[in-house]
């Protein structure tokens, strides 16, 4: 005879005594070790990890969750590398590559304003043979579009991997002096309407992995380099996690730890004070060279979100978006990429040990916009936005044509017990009259 529940249920649905430490610290808006992020993913217990989240999830965010309305563009997938977890990459001369002109880019910015949307999400391979110039010239083509239009459209574009190889074709890479060359690269593309910059490239900040999965690619060193110098410049950023691939959860969480330790330098540098104290209880601490600022916890109900309007201007890390690995059409295709309940379980992980991070966003095209609103009980305050175009994933058999509707985001959003709340790219809300927006400050 058969039973109904099986083992692995029975335990799940038990509380894990274990977790109350945690618990404890989380309520008191201290930061978890490395060892502490072991058992939230180890234990069976994940619906008290997402309890967790959600907490403090509805603490840094009570009653609200975020959407946008924007557009991606992916203006090459002519890519020079050849990462294994990649489908979207085309050699130059092989069928379905392709890189738009200056006009195509034009005609979407002006798609855009007339949908009224907020923000272009760009991002493209690595082209080999697309000249420096077209870069910047490719930002100023969208501002003469918006102000020609009169209008707004925020640009947030190029990952850190794209800003190194932009220094290299523009012959400004010095291997001894990095951050000079990104600084450059980076001062040009904010001079010409560049506003912030995306999370993407940053994959899994472990070197075996990156040897084995994404060799030639940046590692973890010239990608924090890149957001420390925007940081510097006062762009604001944002930050993914590739996972479920070949990658272990220690790996995940050295990462995050990595990320948490460069957003303490951000907030330092925009005069948050941190906790002197916290290695006390935080154990040995490793996986990041510089220890030398204090750790800075904005998860207590009384903590203070940096803002872009804040008198000191941008330069922090906005959002953490853990993004699942799509096995589909890759060279790992034998891998099953992560199940639901380890999506759940990566947000929640993610929002507990980014503790200085504003915003957690569930990305609704790899969750699902299904999936998304389970993420927003297990820390996501953010699900991205109408999208239209995506080329890099397309789950399920979908096209590049991947778009929702406000409506359903506002649905998906209310449904899950949130009132849902447009915000520009810079998480100020926006206020709508049809097409035309502006942002309020709050
Ligand atoms: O960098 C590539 C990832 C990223 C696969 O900053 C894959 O707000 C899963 O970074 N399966 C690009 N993922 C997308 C990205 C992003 C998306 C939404 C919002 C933001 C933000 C950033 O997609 C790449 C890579 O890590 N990726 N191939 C794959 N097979």
């Amino acid at each position: 005879m058969t039973t109904l529940a099986s083992p692995t249920l029975a335990r799940s649905t038990k509380t894990d005594p274990g977790l109350e430490a945690i618990r404890a610290k989380i309520l008191a808006g201290q930061r978890l070790s490395l060892e502490e992020g072991e058992l939230l993913y180890s234990t069976p217990d994940v619906w008290s990890v997402c309890e967790l989240a959600s907490l403090v999830r509805d603490r840094m965010h009570p009653g609200v969750a975020y959407y946008n309305i924007n557009r991606h563009l992916n203006y090459s997938n002519v890519c020079a590398l050849s990462c294994k977890f990649c489908e979207f990459f085309r050699k130059k001369d092989e069928d379905g590559a392709y890189t738009r002109d200056l006009d195509y880019i034009r005609a979407e910015a002006q798609k855009a304003i007339d949908s009224g949307a907020t923000e272009m999400h760009i991002v493209g391979g690595l082209h080999p043979y697309l000249p420096w110039d077209y870069y910047p010239d490719m930002c100023r083509a969208i501002r003469e579009v918006v102000d020609k239009a009169g209008s707004e459209l925020h640009i947030k574009a190029f990952t850190a991997v794209e800003i190194v190889h932009l220094a290299k074709i523009a012959k400004k890479f010095k291997r001894d002096d990095r951050k000079a060359g990104i600084r450059w690269v980076l001062q040009e593309l904010k001079d010409a309407g560049l506003g912030s910059l995306p999370g993407g490239g940053a994959e899994v900040f472990d070197d075996r992995v990156h040897d084995e999965a994404f060799k030639g690619k940046i590692r973890h060193d010239a990608w924090l380099d890149v957001h420390t110098v925007a940081h510097e410049l006062g762009l604001n950023t944002n930050c993914t996690i590739l996972y479920g691939h070949i990658e272990q959860r220690k790996d995940r969480l050295v990462h995050m730890d990595m990320l948490r330790r460069a957003q303490d330098q951000a907030l330092a540098r925009l005069g948050y004070t941190g906790d002197p104290d916290w290695r006390k209880y935080s154990g040995e601490y490793e996986g990041i060279d510089d220890n030398s600022v204090d750790a800075i916890t904005l998860t207590r109900e009384d903590s203070k979100l940096p803002h872009p309007d804040m008198a000191s201007g941008g330069g922090y890390f906005q959002t953490i978006t853990p993004l699942p690995f799509f096995p589909d059409g890759s060279e790992l295709e034998n891998l099953y990429g992560p199940s639901g309940l380890e999506n759940l379980r990566t947000l929640a992980v993610a929002r507990l040990m980014l503790d200085n991070f504003p915003h957690t966003k569930a990305f609704w095209i790899m969750q699902t916009l299904a999936m998304s609103q389970l993420m927003l009980k297990a820390g996501a305050d953010d699900i991205d936005g109408t999208v239209v175009w995506y080329d890099i994933t397309k789950v399920g058999g979908q096209t590049t044509h991947q778009e929702t509707t406000v409506w359903d985001l506002e649905r998906a959003i209310r449904e899950a017990g949130y009132e849902p709340v447009e915000r520009d790219t810079l998480y100020r809300r926006v206020e709508r009259e049809g097409k035309a927006w502006r942002v309020s400050i709050r």
